[in-house]
């Protein structure tokens, strides 16, 4: 199937998805930095930006706001997910079927799986579903690659992360989003298991600018294709701003430093 399902979602090659699934995955205290971004309508218009290459968002959002942004956005619809409520063993429910992902007008789905959770095998046989479905419909498959639960002692260690990506590459993702397994050495060792498939890195909690665009300069120069970000963006005071940042150094090929004099 590669290369590349995933261009639905990319410029260039290049991805920046901009994540909103965190009312679902942490709780509405991830709004609170900018209590304006609990409208899904704030985070809709960012993703009119250049530098957003699709929007992440789970069904009820989809449903009842990218109507009004089709023409502008491409939707990246998150097909399972858990509340910050569930206190078992890492695990993500599906909430959604392709054909239903299709007909909200999704561009590609994603899937959270837990590699190392006993729930491993449960989510992966859910993964075949999702992925033959999106395959069927012309949809781009990102998995987000959280290896966490009973069988894994770091989940950002360097073998960790690469094995994350080798998991996306073998079951079917066309981009696996992973965690920074904190070096540009590391980050290699991952970007280079996952082959042909695209890795993207996670945003993560809100830092400065400058470590941030760091670590996204560091991702990039490892051979990563881009970014799936959401509260470094959002819970900035100016949203926008950064996003200009993060275009320079993902599409343009700017270092850190460039991209904050801008
Ligand atoms: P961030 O850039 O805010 O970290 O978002 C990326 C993301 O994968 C979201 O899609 C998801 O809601 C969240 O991180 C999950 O984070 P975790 O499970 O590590 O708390």
């Amino acid at each position: 199937m590669l290369p590349h399902a995933a261009d639905s979602i990319a410029r260039d090659g290049k991805i920046l998805i901009l994540a909103y699934d965190h009312g679902l995955e942490h709780g509405p205290v991830d709004f609170e930095p900018n209590p304006e971004t609990a409208d899904p309508e704030a985070i809709f218009e960012l993703g009119t930006h250049d530098a957003v290459t699709a929007v992440a968002v789970q069904k009820g959002i989809a449903e009842a706001y990218y109507p009004d942004y089709a023409d502008d956005v491409n939707l990246l619809l998150k097909m399972n997910g858990t509340s910050n409520l569930w206190m078992g063993e890492p695990d993500s429910p599906i909430n959604c079927t392709p054909e239903y992902a299709k007909d909200l007008g999704a561009s590609a789905v994603g899937f959270t799986l837990y590699g190392g959770s006993n729930h491993e095998v449960e989510m992966a046989e859910e993964f075949r579903e999702v992925q033959e479905g999106a395959r069927e419909h012309d949809m781009g498959v990102v998995m987000w690659s959280y290896p966490r639960g009973q069988g894994v002692k770091n989940d950002t260690a360097a073998d960790t992360i690469a094995y994350a990506t080798r998991l996306g590459l073998e079951l079917g993702a066309d981009v696996t989003k992973v965690k920074y397994p904190g070096s540009m050495k590391a980050m290699a060792h991952a970007v280079e298991m996952a082959a042909r498939s695209k890795v993207v890195m996670s945003g993560g909690s809100k830092t400065d600018d400058a470590a941030f665009l760091e670590m996204v300069e560091a991702a990039m120069d490892a051979g990563a294709d881009g970014l799936a970000v959401g509260r470094n963006v959002f819970q900035r005071e100016n949203p926008t701003e950064i996003l200009d940042a993060l275009e320079a150094v993902v599409f343009e090929g700017a270092t850190a430093d460039e991209a904050l004099a801008l």
